[in-house]
């Protein structure tokens, strides 16, 4: 008997995101409030809170950019907007609607302008770093403006005479401008699709360096309240790994009703359940503190396999369905595994072919009203979840998908020997493994 996952039933998804975000709306509702009765019970701290003025950080990222290199750039953002905090303005973080991905290729299904709170868990991100939707800054902001755009682009000589050093200035505009005039001057561009949303000012900027190198420049060069950085991916991480990055890491939460679905798909068919597995997970990210080692994982192996543009290159670190096909079965052997969860993004032949191989794999496989509700980001969360639950664990050689994975089972303490592990080409002669990267609490 295969162990086909059947469709998890559509309207016990409807009533946990019903439930939830509800939830999520009191709960934010209630700490919002909460900071205004301790600034106005402590005197001294409004004086210095009104002398800072409020302004708006917005970014946005190549458009060809996936889920999962996003979910990096915007750790590196938050980064900059806690520098800028520090010493200036009472800057916020605009959470950049999801929508328009090249891999969410689901038909029929709407998927622009999907806040954050459908995939992750705001008072968590909130926990780290001041943040709100993109509807919340057009409300606040009034009106569907954006004072400056920055456009992001390395500088057209490269690095001069191969020696890297930090720099930033106004150049002109590298690639092909994607913001156009409006007939009252404003400035039209993709605004991840709400079309009434325009811009007073669009620049280009150069920028060589790390994330708060944009620090000085939005402190002194703009006055402007609200800044869009776009290609923000242009700038690199402020210390990666470091303290800092777990601390906003550790915050990019799951929203809760995706955790919940992946949590009984485990329980229902791959007999994994917290308690016995230990993977205690805090609602409070700022209280989790797993030991390493001390997480055990369902008893599954847990598999991401990337294919679609992976394979298409022919890429020697990938492997044939063949090759992972047999690593699988060592690994169930050699680790006494009951089952193995596939998640992957391989098309419906590839699909076909690995059923064939492989014909008691486990995998989520959503109905089309499950579908409309989670949305592909979803479905790749709960992918991600139930990957990051296993007792073992292999990846796909540099796919940041697999990187989200390492992340979670390094924030739920599992052994590094059972997460670090990729798919070798069947020729790969060698095959380095991926980097353990330790938690900075
Ligand atoms: N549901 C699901 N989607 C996947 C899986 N692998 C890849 N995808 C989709 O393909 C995209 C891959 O892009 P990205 O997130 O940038 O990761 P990377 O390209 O592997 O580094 C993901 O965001 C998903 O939309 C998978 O195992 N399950
Ligand atoms: C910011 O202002 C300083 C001082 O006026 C100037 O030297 C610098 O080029 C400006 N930088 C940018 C990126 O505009
Ligand atoms: C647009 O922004 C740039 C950079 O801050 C500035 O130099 C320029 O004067 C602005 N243009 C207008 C019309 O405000
Ligand atoms: C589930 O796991 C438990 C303990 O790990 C085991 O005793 C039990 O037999 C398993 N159940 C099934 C249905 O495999
Ligand atoms: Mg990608």
């Amino acid at each position: 008997m295969a162990n086909r996952a059947e469709h998890v039933p559509a309207t016990f998804i409807a009533f946990v995101v019903f439930f939830l975000s509800s939830f999520d709306a009191f709960v934010k509702f209630e700490s919002v409030n909460a900071d205004n009765v301790f600034s106005a019970s402590h005197t001294s701290t409004v004086k210095v809170a009104s002398a800072r003025d409020l302004r708006y950080l917005l970014y946005d990222v190549n458009p060809p950019e996936g889920f999962n290199l996003r979910r990096d750039v915007y750790i590196r953002m938050a980064s900059l907007v806690k520098t800028l905090r520090q010493n200036g303005d009472d800057w916020v973080l605009v959470l950049p609607p999801w929508g328009r991905l090249y891999h969410w290729q689901s038909p029929n299904i709407h998927q622009i302008r999907i806040p954050w709170g459908e995939f992750f868990s705001l008072t968590s991100l909130q926990a780290n770093v001041p943040v709100i939707e993109y509807e919340e800054f057009i409300a606040e902001n009034g009106g569907p403006f954006i004072d400056q755009v920055l456009v992001l682009q390395n500088y057209a000589e490269g690095w001069t005479d191969g020696k890297w050093e930090e720099k930033v200035d106004e150049r002109p505009c590298i690639e092909k401008f994607m913001y156009s005039k409006d007939k009252q001057g404003y400035y039209r561009g993709w605004f991840w699709g709400y079309e009434q949303t325009r811009a007073r000012n669009v620049t280009c900027i150069s920028a060589q360096g790390h994330a708060s190198i944009m620090a000085p420049v939005l402190q002194k060069n703009i006055t402007a309240t609200s800044v869009m950085l776009d290609r923000a991916e242009t700038l690199l991480h402020d210390h990666y790994a470091g303290k800092d990055y777990w601390d906003t890491r550790r915050s990019m939460v799951f929203a809760k009703h995706l955790r919940l679905i992946g949590d009984n798909f485990r329980a229902k068919y791959l007999n994994s359940t917290d308690d016995r597995d230990q993977t205690i997970y805090s609602e409070d990210w700022t209280r989790q503190r797993a030991k390493l080692g001390s997480a055990k994982g369902g008893p599954y192996l847990g598999v991401h396999m990337r294919r679609k543009d992976f394979i298409w290159g022919h890429r020697e670190d990938v492997p044939s369905l063949k090759g992972a096909v047999k690593k699988m079965r060592s690994l169930i052997k050699k680790h006494k595994l009951e089952k193995v969860f596939v998640a992957t993004d391989a098309d419906e032949e590839e699909l076909k072919e690995l059923k064939k191989l492989l014909p008691d794999m486990v995998r989520f496989e959503p109905s089309t009203e499950d579908l409309e509700l989670l949305k592909d980001g979803g479905v790749a969360i709960i992918d991600q979840w139930i990957c990051a639950h296993a007792r073992f664990f292999i990846g796909t050689s540099v796919s940041t998908f697999s990187f989200r994975i390492h992340e979670e089972r390094e924030i739920m303490g599992f052994d590094p020997k059972t997460t670090y592990n990729r798919f070798c080409g069947d020729a790969e002669k060698e095959c380095e493994q991926p980097t353990h990267w330790k938690i900075v609490y």
